[in-house]
């Protein structure tokens, strides 16, 4: 017999967190000693518990206190209904509004996937079935990740240090070790490679001039390239939009015997559709085709081979089903981005990952550079790279109150509201400022 209704949501419990956050250097800046996420717990009827992640800004966390009234009571199965009460209280998020940062701002989209990824976790827990079943079943049994290196300076961020005992080496070490130029950029993807079994490599650009970090890229190709008896390592260098049209060009066509993809070299679609016609090497973004609302201009002028989707931005893991039928009907490829984050998040990302129909690309993670955990028993595990898909119902990780304790009383003590990279920078080099083109 069917139930005439779900389970119903009875609390919702928004807490803001500080991690701890390595000073790692990017186009918008400096990232500072703390990144912010929040935590949402919904709680339903029957006390069943579902948890999800998102980045956090107290303009989101505002905005989620909001929504409480309008959550509980609710179905957690009418995740549709949801989504648009939702709409019509909040307005949906208009493209224009992502703003110029490497990363995402909108309201609505964070809104609808903290509580989407919560809900789905209570219904994983409902029907006994992991996170993946409910996306349509599992296409693999472990998700690969990529190294994703930052040119950074020495720190790990926090108030407290890590890896600086006198005697730590391999990623402790290295996670601490300033990186400035190739040799460190090498030097760091050796140590995180070897930690955690990557087998495709990024590069966080836009930092340097175009040529330093075009040599970083060759420094890594040497290391990781054709002539390792294992096999190549796939590059990747993601300026954030930083350059010119002519210098993406230049660049784009030294760097292609060596590139997987380019990403996000130059701002907009009509800038990335031109180098696309420019270049052999495909073209990734989580710049220019952000938002459903972007597709049909980035269709009819090829703005990009393979987007880079994020649940947290796109409006959680369904959204990102449909973008997934989308990409393939008219093939583009896709991948995954990622901001500083934990194991929630992971784990919402394992689950997507293991549905996606065809993942040709390991995706985005900034895991390895956290050192933080909110969940029970800790941080999750790579192994060669990858990280298996769990199997236990709902996402399949639990809430560590007594860690989520602690990491609220860092994010009270911290003081900060929203990341700022500017400001970060500012303090370490005065009067630098933000600027969406540099190169
Ligand atoms: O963490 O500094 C960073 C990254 O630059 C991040 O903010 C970007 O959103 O990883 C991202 C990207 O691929 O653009
Ligand atoms: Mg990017």
């Amino acid at each position: 017999m069917i139930p005439k209704s779900g389970p119903r949501i009875r609390e919702m419990h928004i807490t803001p967190i500080a991690i701890v956050d390595p000073p790692l250097l990017n186009a918008a800046g400096l990232h500072a000693p703390y990144a912010l996420r929040t935590i949402v717990e919904l709680v339903t009827d029957d006390g069943i518990s579902g948890i999800s992640e998102i980045p956090g800004t107290t303009a989101i966390d505002a905005a989620l206190a909001l929504a409480r009234n309008l959550l509980i009571g609710r179905d957690v199965f009418q995740l549709n209904q949801i989504r648009r009460v939702l709409e019509n209280h909040f307005g949906t998020d208009s493209a224009a509004e992502r703003g110029l940062s490497p990363w995402d701002q909108r309201k609505l989209v964070h809104i609808f996937s903290a509580i989407e990824v919560a809900c789905m976790d209570i219904i994983g827990k409902v029907t006994n079935r992991p996170v993946v079943d409910l996306l349509g079943g599992k296409m693999r049994d472990a998700v690969p990740f990529s190294a994703y290196l930052f040119y950074k300076y020495e720190g790990a961020g926090g108030p407290l240090e890590f890896g600086t005992e006198p005697n730590a080496r391999g990623w402790p070490a290295a996670r601490q070790a300033a990186a400035l130029d190739p040799v460190g950029i090498v030097a760091q993807a050796k140590a995180m490679c070897h930690e955690f079994g990557f087998q495709s490599i990024k590069l966080k650009g836009g930092v340097f001039e175009p040529q330093q970090e075009v040599d970083a890229m060759f420094a890594l190709h040497r290391e990781f390239g054709p002539d390792r008896s294992a096999g190549a390592v796939p590059l990747r260098i993601d300026p954030n939009a930083l350059w010119t049209v002519e210098t993406a060009i230049h660049y784009g066509k030294q760097m292609e015997p060596i590139l997987e993809y380019l990403e996000d070299p130059v701002r907009g679609q009509a800038n990335m559709a031109e180098v696309r016609k420019a270049l052999k090497t495909p073209l990734a973004t989580n710049m220019c085709t952000t938002s459903f609302e972007d597709i049909p201009n980035s269709i009819a002028i090829g703005a990009e081979d393979i987007i880079l989707s994020d649940h947290h931005f796109w409006g959680g893991l369904r959204a990102s089903m449909t973008l997934t039928g989308i990409c393939a009907t008219f093939g583009r490829g896709l991948s995954m981005h990622s901001n500083s984050h934990l194991g929630i998040s992971l784990a919402a990302m394992v689950h997507l990952g293991a549905a996606l129909p065809h993942l040709p690309y390991a995706l985005d993670t900034h895991y390895p550079w956290q050192s933080d955990e909110v969940i029970v028993g800790g941080r999750l595990r790579f192994e060669n790279g990858a990280v298996a898909v769990p199997t236990e119902p709902g996402l399949g990780v639990e809430l560590d109150r007594d860690a989520l304790a602690a990491l609220h009383q860092n994010y009270l003590a911290c003081g900060l509201t929203k990341r700022d990279d500017e400001i970060e920078m500012q303090k370490v080099q005065p009067g630098w400022t933000f600027q969406a083109v540099r190169w």
